[in-house]
């Protein structure tokens, strides 16, 4: 079978909410800048995105399962579940796809419990702290490693 030319883009918990609240921390841009934002950019290299937001871990493992079907890869921002998620972290290792890690916020500058992710080491790309065109640096890093323009 031909590799698909299409990502799956997930974002976790909360992210709906972009551009409502906490614009000091996450901007002013919303789910929807958010999506666009990755479907041009992978556009651009030729690959579809399919967008899920969910508020329901299950509902984000299911989409993540399915993607084996018919994606080549992942972005995904797990949101909080980035910190808590076992579950999510043995749904990504478990397809297989390689993973892009985005985080809007710089993790790595706020709370401790915001600095482990149990998503990294599953993850061959990380984009963190480089707000909602963060999402089009991990589409577009994750293509050329599906590409082979670049190693993953
Ligand atoms: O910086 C990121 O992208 C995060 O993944 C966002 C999560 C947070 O728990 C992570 O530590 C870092 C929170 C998503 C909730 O987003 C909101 C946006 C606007 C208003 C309220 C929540």
């Amino acid at each position: 079978m031909t590799t698909p030319r299409r990502l799956l883009l997930v974002n976790g918990p909360n992210l709906n909410l972009l551009g409502t609240r906490e614009p000091d921390v996450y901007g002013t841009q919303t789910l929807a800048d958010v999506e666009q934002v990755t479907v041009d950019a992978a556009a651009r290299r030729g690959f579809e995105v399919r967008a899920v937001q969910s508020n329901h871990e299950g509902v984000l493992l299911d989409a993540i399962h399915a993607a084996r079907e018919d994606c080549a890869g992942i972005v995904i921002n797990p949101g909080g579940l980035t910190h808590t998620s076992v579950v999510l972290r043995d749904a990504l290792s478990g397809v297989g796809l390689p993973v892009a890690e985005v985080h809007i916020s710089d993790v790595t500058a706020r709370e401790e419990f915001r600095h482990h992710s149990y998503v990294a080491d599953v993850a061959v790309v990380h984009v963190i702290g480089e707000g909602v065109a963060g999402y089009a640096t991990a589409a577009a890093r994750l293509i050329d490693i599906l590409t082979g323009q670049a190693e993953g």
